[in-house]
């Protein structure tokens, strides 16, 4: 009954394609999103394989009777297998890990935006350089908005003037620290348009939870639009 019950639960488990991971919004959190489906399948597997196993061990070695069994200590070829099996399961995620975090780090050769992102105790600023624009917002009220947009990479530099906090959008897949001294940067690439929530996700003082801030993914004349009137609004030419 119980091993039927996590076969079922496996097997739902492994009917979502997503395995409960957020559809990703960006091209990099694909790669994210790729290498977690690779991950969860590979899991499914070796839970499968040692149910498999523990069943069979019980069915088949089960007590029959008074006779002692075979008293041998060892059993070469099945410590090979179970030593080289996992050992080569590990190379194959570590391969697939360092390949998606390359794609994932690598920078755009030319970032068509740039946005320079200012974390601190407790709010975000958003400011455009090209397009003179600040978007700023202090302990969610109001809640900064992030306009960025869609099928073009936006290269975010991140600093942090006080202490470290962690820029992170679920639907990105991807967490970025903001570190006083360092120079960090995301280059993202949204894929779908729409408005997806974000917050620090780094403990950075008693109102941490005060840093939320909100990101719009829209099609790039709504972008200069959108930019030219925050310009228009902020007096710069
Ligand atoms: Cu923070």
């Amino acid at each position: 009954m119980a091993p039927a019950v996590v076969v079922g639960l496996l097997t739902a488990a492994c009917a979502v394609p997503s395995f409960g991971a957020p559809r990703p919004a960006t091209r990099q959190g694909g790669h994210i999103f790729s290498l977690w489906q690779g991950f969860f399948l590979a899991a499914c597997a070796v839970g499968a394989f040692m149910l498999a196993l523990i069943l069979y061990t019980v069915i088949r070695y089960r007590a029959r009777g008074d006779a002692v069994p075979d008293q041998g200590s060892s059993n070469r070829l099945a410590e090979v297998v179970y030593t080289a099996t996992p050992i080569a399961i590990v190379i194959v995620l570590f391969v697939l890990s360092v390949g998606t975090e390359r794609l994932v780090t690598r920078r755009s050769a030319g970032p068509v935006e740039v946005v320079e992102v200012t974390a601190y105790q407790w709010g975000w600023e958003f400011r455009y350089p090209a397009e003179g624009v600040t978007v700023t917002g202090a302990e969610n009220d109001p809640v900064p908005e992030l306009v960025v947009p869609v099928g073009t990479t936006t290269r975010l530099k991140l600093e942090a003037h006080d202490v470290i906090h962690s820029f992170f959008v679920p639907e990105f897949l991807e967490k970025r620290d903001l570190v006083p001294g360092l120079h960090n940067v995301l280059d993202i690439t949204p894929t779908r348009t729409g408005v997806f929530a974000g917050r620090c996700a780094e403990y950075c003082g008693l109102d941490h939870w005060r840093m939320d801030f909100s990101t719009r993914v829209v099609p790039e004349p709504e972008f200069r639009t959108w930019a030219r009137e925050q310009a228009t609004k902020s007096g710069a030419p």
